[in-house]
């Protein structure tokens, strides 16, 4: 029988404008049709199906609109009507897991979980599995996409600073960010991240020590910190040949298995919290390849094992 301890509660946001290519409003149904509920109920987790957001009204706010930031009223309406919802799913007890949609809703998603962390007195870190870094503000983007700048905006890096409307704004500090399997930075992004010192396990770093070593040491840093963690999950970090149903896509990316390693020692550290799956496009994708490796990939996050198995500890690993 499912356990009621262990709830999950999925919320479709299906947002597209805040990406340069349209299609990831079929994002939820994509995840939904390819078995994310029956995967879930497998593992004996009670989930609860929120639905898919509504579309919000777009309201003109008082405050002046920034130059280099495409959709801002629609990206800025949603972005507040999700941290709300974010903060009551938190507070619910559940693990709240969002289904993009494009990545401009983790302003939304992460702002609402982080608010709620803060109030329990728990540090949240967020773990940023994307081949992008996220980390553009209107003054730095090559291309006004809202979905290249919501690392930096929940940093609270300037910009977009009545983004959130009403709704509490948190920023995380940068030291709590990390950035993991990045290949693709533009030029004043990466002037930005290296001058906020944030945590970047690249491409070339998981090649060189493999991802099981450097995602233990991002795990150790939020148990010795007493934190929770976040996971959010951008699609284009595989890469294109597991998961061509992303409109950007990177050569280079992880394969298939050091996806799902990632996934499963997440899965055995017992810290994440709360989920975003984002930047999948059913309209690019090959007969639902990258939407069932998506779903096979929240498996893992949430125990599916292959076998049974003790996972050897950190004491079995060189020291970082
Ligand atoms: B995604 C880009 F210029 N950096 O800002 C930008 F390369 O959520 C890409 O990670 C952003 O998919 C990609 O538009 C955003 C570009
Ligand atoms: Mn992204
Ligand atoms: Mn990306
Ligand atoms: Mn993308």
């Amino acid at each position: 029988p499912p356990d009621p301890a262990r709830r999950v509660a999925l919320l479709g946001v299906p947002i597209e404008i805040g990406a340069g290519l349209r299609g990831t409003l079929m994002g939820p149904a994509a995840l939904r049709t390819a078995g994310i509920g029956r995967v879930l109920e497998q593992l004996r987790f009670t989930f609860e199906d929120h639905g898919d957001m509504p579309h919000p009204p777009v309201t003109r706010g008082d405050a002046p609109v920034p130059a280099n930031a495409n959709y801002y009223g629609e990206v800025r309406s949603w972005v507040g009507a999700i941290s709300a919802r974010a903060y009551e799913l938190a507070q619910s007890g559940a693990v709240p897991l969002f289904m993009g949609g494009d990545h401009s809703l983790s302003m939304g998603s992460i702002n609402g979980v982080a608010r709620y962390w803060e109030q329990q007195g728990k540090p949240l870190f967020v773990l940023w599995f994307d081949a992008h870094a996220d980390y553009n503000t209107p003054a730095t983007t090559l291309t006004a996409n809202m979905h290249g700048m919501s690392a930096a905006f929940l940093c609270g890096e300037p910009g977009l600073d009545h983004l959130l409307g009403d709704e509490p704004r948190v920023s995380i500090p940068p030291s709590r960010l990390d950035l993991f399997g990045i290949r693709s930075i533009d030029p004043l992004e990466k002037d930005l991240v290296r001058a906020r010192a944030i945590p970047v396990v690249d491409m070339r770093a998981i090649d060189e020590f493999g991802v099981g070593v450097l995602i233990r040491r991002v795990i150790d840093r939020v148990r010795a910190a007493g934190g929770v963690l976040h996971l959010s999950f951008d699609v284009d970090v595989l890469d294109p040949s597991v998961a061509p149903g992303v409109g950007t896509t990177v050569p280079g990316g992880t394969t298939y298995r050091e996806a799902h390693l990632v996934m499963e020692l997440l899965h055995d550290s017992g810290l994440v919290r709360s989920v975003d799956v984002v930047e999948l496009n059913p309209f690019l994708d090959e007969r639902g390849r990258t939407a069932r490796v998506a779903v096979e990939l929240i498996g893992s996050l949430f125990g599916m094992q292959i076998s049974d198995r003790v996972t050897p500890s950190n004491a079995l690993l060189p020291e970082g």
